[in-house]
């Protein structure tokens, strides 16, 4: 048997994943690369043989060290290991997975607890950003419990609050890769944007559905998903992704007007199967594109007035209030604070045995 690991399983916001201290895993990309699928039980639907949760959404790993940088606390490296497919991916941030990031660390003595909440910089490995999370440590002492909630995950646990004051163009490079708010591609009008994550924005109308539909409905719609992966793979080009059919980036979103008193509907791709909620920087992407006059996105949006806005991002399962400052100049956007509240939770740890 090869070595066991060590690995922290939580859940960081909607979605669970293993936790893994840098030093535990090979320095060799493929090396790791292969330790993780066998951990994960990845290529298989049911991920049978591992500790994966047949979702994309548990699928997911951190790699977390302490920084040498001066603007940081810690570096996250976040990597999404397909389900059935023998692929590790870095090509994106994942803001859930974060939201447990600070608890790991401060568990495993990365960084020093202040006495009420701590304040840790992450620096991003994936996007090279820096994002801010305060964890609750009263008494100087990491805890999971509290009465903060979020949907999608029941009851209720310590709150986690994260801010991504420069989240623009993280993985293409500008909040508006193609160099418009709107593009047309196979007759679809979308917004191709990039606040902290590669989003493609559609109305949902103009994709035949609703916009209401349950992630199982849509999830069983193989039509829409075919005209979901053709618009996906000419976009990925056109926002300096490249060929992406071996990416989870970009996220596909099909947007409605809000029903339950929110900004905005939602019903994600990412980019396979139908997300149960929407991701964090997803939320926060699609936020930024409801405020972009021209965006198929903003004429089905209700914006609240006043410089500060809570965006309300409605999804399957709920809703995700993004805190969102914005100022337009010279005809752009420039986003000044992106914030969120996340939870998150120690599940399990241990040692992971990996198979030969
Ligand atoms: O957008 C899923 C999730 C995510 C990503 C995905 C995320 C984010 O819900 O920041 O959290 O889009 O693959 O974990």
């Amino acid at each position: 048997m090869a070595d066991a690991i060590p690995c922290t399983w939580m859940r960081g916001g909607t979605s669970k994943g293993a936790y893994f201290l840098k030093s535990d895993l090979p320095t060799d990309e493929s090396a790791r690369d292969a330790l993780l699928l066998s951990i994960m039980g990845s290529p298989d639907p049911r991920q049978i043989d591992g500790i994966g949760g047949a979702d994309p959404l548990c699928s997911k790993v951190a790699v977390v060290s302490s920084s040498s940088r001066s603007d940081a606390d810690i570096d996250y490296l976040f990597l999404q290991v397909y389900v059935d497919q023998p692929i590790v991916t870095d090509a994106q941030n994942c803001g859930n997975i974060l939201a447990g990031v600070g608890q790991f660390a401060l568990e495993n003595r990365l960084c020093e607890p202040q006495s009420g909440e701590t304040k840790i910089s992450v620096y991003m490995v994936n996007s090279d950003q820096v994002a801010e999370v305060t964890v609750q440590t009263p008494n100087g002492s990491v805890t999971y419990d509290g009465d903060a909630h979020i949907d999608g995950v029941p009851g209720s646990s310590a709150a986690v609050l994260q801010n991504f004051p420069q989240a623009a163009g993280s993985s293409c490079g500008a909040l508006l890769p193609t160099g418009n708010a709107v593009d047309v591609v196979d007759g679809v009008a979308l917004t191709c944007i990039d606040n902290g994550m590669p989003v493609v924005v559609m109305r949902a109308s103009d994709l035949g559905i609703v916009g209401y539909e349950s992630r199982e409905e849509l999830d069983a719609n193989t039509t829409l998903k075919k005209q979901l992966e053709s618009i996906r793979l000419q976009v990925g080009p056109m926002m300096n992704l490249g060929d992406v059919s071996e990416k989870s980036v970009p996220k596909m979103t099909l947007v409605a007007p809000p029903r339950n008193g929110g900004a905005i509907t939602t019903r994600t791709f990412i980019p396979h199967r139908c997300h149960a909620s929407i991701g964090v920087l997803g939320a926060v992407s699609v936020a930024t594109a409801c405020m972009l006059p021209e965006s198929p996105a903003a004429e089905l949006a209700e914006i609240p007035p006043g410089t500060e806005k809570l965006i309300s991002v409605e999804h399957p399962i709920g809703e995700t209030g993004v805190v969102m400052q914005v100022a337009f100049s010279d005809g752009g956007i420039k986003v000044h604070k992106a914030a969120l509240l996340r939870t998150a939770r120690k599940l399990f740890s241990g040692l992971a045995f990996p198979s030969q």
